[in-house]
């Protein structure tokens, strides 16, 4: 599914898709969440799914043999999906009817997330339906093809990955990598904050996909734990948001809450470039740990000038360390910011990290 900018809104496939209302089969069409029976078969049928390659015609029940694919005993499949894997996704016209449609996952400005199955492979999917008029009436079809393209050709564990879209006459249709273990605010908010080996596993995590990004030149992504999403072993993976407004929370739909994460270039009005997601990574970092992120305030006023100030204060539990690499990420100047490399290397990070978390 290349995202070519400029045919997704366009009516190629005028024939307009059945109702998503009528797509759902009370009783049958319900997709099931199933609890994966091994990791590695789990991981295995994760990896494997990249609508266009799982459709390939195998006469076997079970879906494509991808076993050529993974290495013996690792579950881990190798970097060989680049040619004519993606040509082939390419091609791959999808419509509404390909897909069982199941309980809604998020609620946004310009539609819902819904759980969905692949009806070939069963695949399990997040399915984003966007509502054309109302793309429209914003005037945000233009970024969502440049979203779209951006995000198409992105290839990490903790990037969530979009495997392709369709549109009919009313509808623009995202195929979403779904991530059983739900929203990571929500385990904030029930645990208040992390301990610092789960901050820790998370941060690096970050950081690798941050690292990654900004190799490919993709800069500010927006992370803050409402675009966090949790893989089926509690993987961290970035769902951008961004554009569009996710999920019933009300957390922090205020433009004061939007603040939060913004480095001082930023909402000074200054140029910028990917020294802001060193910010973000510092405010989250601040925030797994605490609970809450750092420069919060009662007004916008005040959090603008507790950011431009770097107004930083560490509850006592923070340990020495751990205030040393957000001290080193939350720098007013953005060349003085500690890099990605280096804190994927910082020793409370290497400390802290858990051989194998699941
Ligand atoms: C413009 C475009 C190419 C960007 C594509 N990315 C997005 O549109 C970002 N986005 C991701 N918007 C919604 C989602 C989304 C994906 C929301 C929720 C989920 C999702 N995958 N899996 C979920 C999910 N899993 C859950 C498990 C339990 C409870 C809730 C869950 N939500």
């Amino acid at each position: 599914m290349a995202a070519e900018p400029g045919r997704v809104l366009k009516p190629v496939n005028s024939s307009s898709g059945p109702d998503l209302a009528t797509a759902v089969k009370p009783g049958t069409g319900r997709v099931q969440e199933k609890t994966p029976t091994s990791t590695d078969s789990a991981r295995y049928q994760r990896m494997a799914a990249e609508p266009g390659r799982v459709l390939k015609p195998v006469n076997s029940s079970s879906g494509p043999d991808l076993t050529a694919a993974v290495k013996p005993g690792t579950g881990r499949v190798q970097a060989k999906e680049k040619t004519h894997m993606s040509s082939e996704a390419t091609r791959k016209k999808w419509t509404l009817e390909d897909f069982d449609i199941g309980r809604p996952l998020g609620k946004g400005k310009f539609g819902n997330v819904y759980l969905a199955r692949e009806k070939s492979t069963k695949y399990v999917v997040a399915l984003k339906v966007l509502f054309k008029s109302q793309l429209q009436k914003a005037g945000v079809e233009h970024q969502l093809r440049r979203e779209i393209e951006i995000q198409s050709h992105l290839r990490h564990p903790n990037i969530l990955r979009l495997f392709g879209y369709f549109h009919d006459k009313s509808r623009v249709y995202l195929i979403l990598e779904y991530a059983p273990k739900g929203e990571l605010y929500k385990e904030l908010m029930k645990n208040k904050r992390f301990d610092e080996n789960r901050t820790v596993t998370y941060i690096n995590q970050l950081a690798s996909a941050l690292l990654y990004c900004h190799s490919k030149k993709v800069i500010h992504r927006d992370i803050k734990p409402e675009n966090l999403l949790l893989g089926h072993t509690g993987d961290l993976k970035i769902a951008d948001f961004g554009w569009s407004v996710h999920a019933p929370s009300s957390r922090r739909t205020t433009l004061c809450g939007t603040l939060d994460y913004l480095p001082p270039e930023m909402i000074e009005g200054k140029l910028h470039d990917e020294k802001v997601d060193l910010w973000s990574l510092g405010v989250l970092c601040y925030e797994f740990l605490v609970g809450k992120p750092p420069f919060e305030a009662e007004t916008n006023t005040d959090t603008y000038r507790r950011i431009t100030k770097v107004d930083l204060q560490f509850p006592p539990y923070v340990s020495e360390p751990g205030r040393n690499l957000i001290s080193n990420l939350l720098r007013h100047d953005p060349n003085q910011r500690i890099s990605l490399d280096k804190v994927l290397e910082h020793p409370w990070i290497k400390d802290n990290l858990s051989p194998i978390t699941s």
